[in-house]
């Protein structure tokens, strides 16, 4: 069996429309930022999946672990027919769901959504082949803005891993969480991976790794912005800023022109200047405190069920009920 053609909730020409809106927007902002989910051409996802394997990085072997550990436990509790996965990029730690959730005998399908269709091509593939008989549904979407184009019944679980909605600032967390909860029925569940604060001596090398990866895939963005955009951004005349902010708990990473500069972005006719020592804001990555995930949750309409952290607490994931 092979999974069926994706469907599409944005083409191509809607993210080349995205992308020169938000670079419109960020670049003559002051200060200038660009949304973290640039990042993420077929460079960047690589870049990322090399992120995921570096010793400086726990969130992801974190979340893993206590996947490993729960997730009978998750499977159940929820029993569910239908496995949603939002921001679903290489689905790789979703196999211990799948797995988990197939041998309760009820689980048939699998919908993952990402804005790529490139991984969800890859992902729906693997995934397909590895789970004979699972209903595997891709959707290319975009998590902030198509919740409520999800195939609906089915007795769903939500997952949402790996710490992605820490990309979102609190505003936008909040109508992240009041669009999902719209988009599921009551008795629907969702599963959230949340990174927790902690020593920035821990924090911070996670963002600015020794060998240097995460450096690279901050410059990425402008590499993508290069291509899609007939911009001259020198990628090497910035220089990756990862810092924590302890009045917010957020990682924020940024890249600071090292020069002055100015860049021209031809597709927009926009032409643009950086000071040197000037920062461009690339993302913020929210660390959270189980009381606040609580309260954000049922703020939303969810009834947090049960937290589980790996066993160094690094990391929560978070049952919840719609
Ligand atoms: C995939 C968004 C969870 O914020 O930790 C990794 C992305 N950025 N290193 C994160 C990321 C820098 C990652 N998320």
């Amino acid at each position: 069996m092979t999974a069926e053609a994706l469907e599409y909730l944005i083409d191509d020409a809607d993210i080349a429309r995205q992308l020169r809106a938000d670079v419109r927007a960020g670049l003559t902002a002051s200060p200038k930022w660009l949304p973290p989910k640039w990042f993420y051409d077929a460079r960047g996802s690589d870049l990322f999946e090399e992120i995921t394997r570096l010793p400086e990085y726990y969130p992801t072997r974190a979340e893993r672990e206590i996947l490993a550990d729960r997730a009978a436990e998750i499977a159940a509790l929820t029993r569910v027919k239908t496995l949603v996965e939002l921001g679903s990029g290489a689905s790789e730690k979703t196999r211990l769901l799948l797995d988990a959730l197939s041998a309760t005998g009820e689980l048939g399908a699998f919908v993952p959504l990402d804005v790529s269709a490139s991984a969800l091509e890859q992902s729906t593939a693997a995934i397909d082949a590895a789970y004979p008989g699972l209903h595997v549904r891709g959707i290319v979407g975009d998590f902030t803005r198509h919740l409520g184009a999800l195939p609906a019944g089915g007795r769903r679980l939500v997952v949402f891993l790996g710490g992605t909605i820490g990309n979102l600032i609190p505003e936008e967390r909040k109508d992240f969480l009041g669009a999902l909860r719209s988009a599921v029925d009551s008795g629907e569940w969702l599963l959230l991976g949340t990174d927790l604060v902690k020593s920035p001596t821990v924090l911070v090398p996670a963002y600015d790794d020794a060998a240097g990866v995460t450096a690279d895939f901050n410059r990425n963005v402008l590499r993508v912005v290069n291509r899609e955009l007939d911009a001259d951004f020198d990628p090497d005349r910035f220089a990756h800023v990862a810092l924590w902010n302890a009045e917010r708990e957020w990682i924020e990473m940024r890249l600071r022109a090292t020069a002055d500069m100015r860049v021209h972005i031809r597709d927009l006719g926009l032409h643009v200047d950086f000071a040197a020592g000037e920062e461009l804001r690339t993302e913020v990555s929210a660390k959270f405190r189980p009381e606040g995930i609580r309260a954000e949750l049922d703020a939303a309409g969810f009834t947090t069920v049960q937290g589980w952290t790996d066993r160094a607490g690094r990391f929560q994931l978070t049952l919840a009920q719609a």
